[in-house]
């Protein structure tokens, strides 16, 4: 053995312990080892097909989904290196899946930032599963190397064959290891939604998904948008009444960092702005998307100025007043973005807060004097904007006194609990007076307050602030719930930590629970995000034998709890029909008991998608709604009407 194998072995043992340490602690390196963590494997060797079509040498890619669940990706760039690599003595192509923190440009430029993974991205997936195989495709010849159980060399880099000398590219195909993740089973959904992401956000590339599990997909979905983020803002207003026609797209580029920036103003009342840094999804902002915001509100109010829209004495318009209904996409390529915030979901590079407030504000000014019919458009909708805000300020003074006044019984409706420690305490949003009554007396009085509501809330997707402030039932929840509204909104003054919706198993009861839901989204968004709201399940069925009394949610558990049964029971089953039956002692155990009752968690996973669903579902327009009821109609089990 000579002295240089000495030195490959010893950096074997290296890198078998570098991906046993992505085994030990994969949370550290892909979040979680859910669901989410296992399409997380897809994203990033979609990354390194992405930066080869970002570097200029790539123009389509290929997702699919294969029938035992693994995943394979090809892109037709010029092929990961098969070379040696310098430092490990091994091809470039295997050290690339191998050594930890090898992946990306091995130093250089690019925008390659994967989120938070700065490029150990294809060794974290190899490590994580079963098997891997890589194709290579480059000057003529097809190369393969294999990798099985968590990143061990099954087959050395080897020539396999020939292909056409202009044929690039690499293919990849991955089986999660399924000791590693709680399920192996990808969601078609969730892969096409990010795939169509990237594609807006990447004019020009063209983005294939498949799902070969699905007999009949044989040609599967490709996305491909010349407009780039244009195309992404016509895509969101496309069920909606949009203000103006034409699309306003700005872009720039400065030291290496490109923005651009896409929007649309239409009739709803809320906004759909998302920016995105190197494709990733900033949510909570950063100075892109601050540079923009206040390029937006300075242009907009000095245009409405010198077009003496606004008046002399009329107030400045507002950052929240000129994006009502407006759809707008933010995104930055940056070669070195600095990623900021607990969840690194905000961009801190500074020199971008000028470069947008330049671009935007130079391009925007430009169309409003060019487009004077349009300007006048999106002006008056912002002023409108602004007197509903007014309005709103003193709608909400009007709770604020009442408070003041009536802290103990808020009109005779809300029944508090008695401990004043909020991380203790519940309150029930009850359907109807009477399963209002039975859950006063069934309830804990010490941490579950009670508030009936008495007939449908308003729907707030169709309505501003001001007329929400109006309605009796939603001033009684915003001070019940003690955080204020709007830009008083303080989540640190919530006075439950548990907000409980119990609605009936019903028609009704499911839409009362979607109006609230609505509510809590539009206005009280934080609270939704830190995981405060909660559904109440009520069961279905009570099923009764000797003394025993089982109360089960659906039909399944109704099924599987009777067939676990001795078949020499005779037993009795009693459909639940609403809260309002139940006796208070029945509402304790079957719905508030802190030890029996089954709550359900309301959770925000992806912010684009809960936009988009709640406009469809409770929005002004009539067709998107009724196309989803159709399409859904098939899956509804239980229609009690
Ligand atoms: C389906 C996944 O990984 N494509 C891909 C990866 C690389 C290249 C091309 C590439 C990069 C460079 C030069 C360069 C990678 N190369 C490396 C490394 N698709 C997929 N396509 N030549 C080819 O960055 O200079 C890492 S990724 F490090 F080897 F260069």
């Amino acid at each position: 053995m000579n002295s240089e194998q000495q030195h490959y072995d010893a950096s074997d043992i290296q890198v078998l312990e570098g991906l046993e340490a992505v085994r030990k602690r994969p949370g550290m390196y892909i979040g979680t080892t859910d669901v989410k963590g296992l399409h997380h494997l897809v994203w990033e060797i979609v990354d390194n097909a992405i930066d080869e079509a970002l570097a200029g040498y790539c123009n389509h890619i290929e997702v699919i989904i294969n029938k035992d669940n693994s995943i394979t990706v090809k892109d037709n760039g010029r092929g990961i290196p098969v070379g040696i690599h310098p430092k490990t003595g091994i091809s470039t192509v295997e050290t690339v899946y191998t050594v930890l923190h090898a992946g990306g440009k091995f130093g250089g430029g690019g925008y390659k930032v994967s989120g938070g993974l700065h490029g150990v991205g294809a060794s974290v997936v190899n490590a994580l599963s079963k098997w891997v195989v890589v194709t290579v495709y480059k000057d003529g010849k097809i190369y393969e190397v294999k990798f099985e159980n968590g990143g061990k060399v099954a087959q050395k880099l080897t020539e396999i064959g020939t292909c056409e000398e202009n044929r690039t590219g690499t293919t990849v195909t991955f089986k999660p290891d399924s000791d590693i993740f709680d399920t192996d089973i990808y969601n078609y959904d969730t892969l096409m939604t990010r795939i169509r992401e990237l594609a807006f956000l990447n004019k020009g590339l063209s983005i294939t998904i498949r799902d070969d599990r699905d007999d009949e997909d044989t040609t599967g979905q490709t996305f491909l948008y010349e407009g780039g983020i244009s195309e992404y803002v016509k895509f969101i207003n496309k069920d909606k009444t949009v203000i103006h026609d034409q699309i306003i797209h700005l872009e720039g580029e400065e030291a290496g960092v490109f923005f651009e920036v896409a929007m649309q103003y239409n009739s709803t009342y809320n906004d759909n702005i998302y920016s995105f840094v190197n494709n990733i999804n900033t949510h909570d902002g950063g100075t892109h998307e601050e540079g923009v915001r206040r390029a937006l509100t300075r242009i907009i109010n000095s245009y409405a100025r010198k077009a003496n829209l606004l008046k002399e004495k009329d107030e400045a318009l507002t950052g929240d007043d000129v994006k009502e209904g407006l759809t707008m996409i933010i995104s930055c390529k940056h070669p070195n973005p600095q990623f900021e915030g607990q969840t690194k979901g905000r961009l801190g590079n500074s020199e971008v807060r000028k470069l947008a407030d330049n671009v935007f504000s130079q391009g925007f000014e430009r169309f409003l004097l060019e487009n004077p019919e349009e300007a006048k458009i999106i002006v008056e909708k912002t002023m409108t904007a602004a007197r509903a805000r007014v309005a709103a300020k003193k709608a909400r003074e009007l709770t604020r006194r009442k408070s003041d006044l009536d802290v103990i019984n808020f009109g005779g409706k809300l029944v508090d609990c008695k401990d004043k420690d909020p991380s203790v305490c519940e309150i029930f949003l009850v359907e109807g007076d009477s399963a209002g009554g039975s859950a006063i007396k069934g309830r804990n009085s010490m941490t579950q307050a009670i508030l009936p509501l008495r007939g449908k809330i308003l729907n707030v997707e169709k309505a501003r602030l001001d007329r929400a402030l109006s309605n009796e039932e939603i001033r009684t929840i915003i001070t019940a719930f003690g955080t204020g509204i709007g830009n008083e909104f303080d989540l640190k003054k919530l006075r439950y930590h548990k907000i409980i919706i119990m609605t009936d198993a019903d028609v009704d009861g499911s839409h009362i629970r979607v109006l609230l839901l609505t509510l809590f989204y539009r206005f009280f968004r934080p609270i939704v995000e830190a995981g405060h709201v909660y559904a109440a399940q009520p069961p279905l069925f009570c099923i009764k034998h000797g003394k025993t009394i089982k109360y089960v949610l659906n039909e399944e558990e109704r099924d599987s709890y009777l067939a676990s049964l001795n078949p020499n029971t005779k037993y009795d089953i009693m459909r639940m029909k609403g809260l309002g039956e139940m006796d208070a002692e029945e509402l304790n155990e079957t719905t508030m008991d802190i030890n029996t009752r089954i709550l359900r968690k309301i959770t925000v996973d992806d912010v684009i998608r809960a936009n988009a669903a709640f406009e469809k579902l409770m929005g002004e327009e009539v067709e998107p709604r009724r196309k989803f009821i159709e399409d859904n109609a098939v899956y509804v089990k239980n229609l009690d009407i």
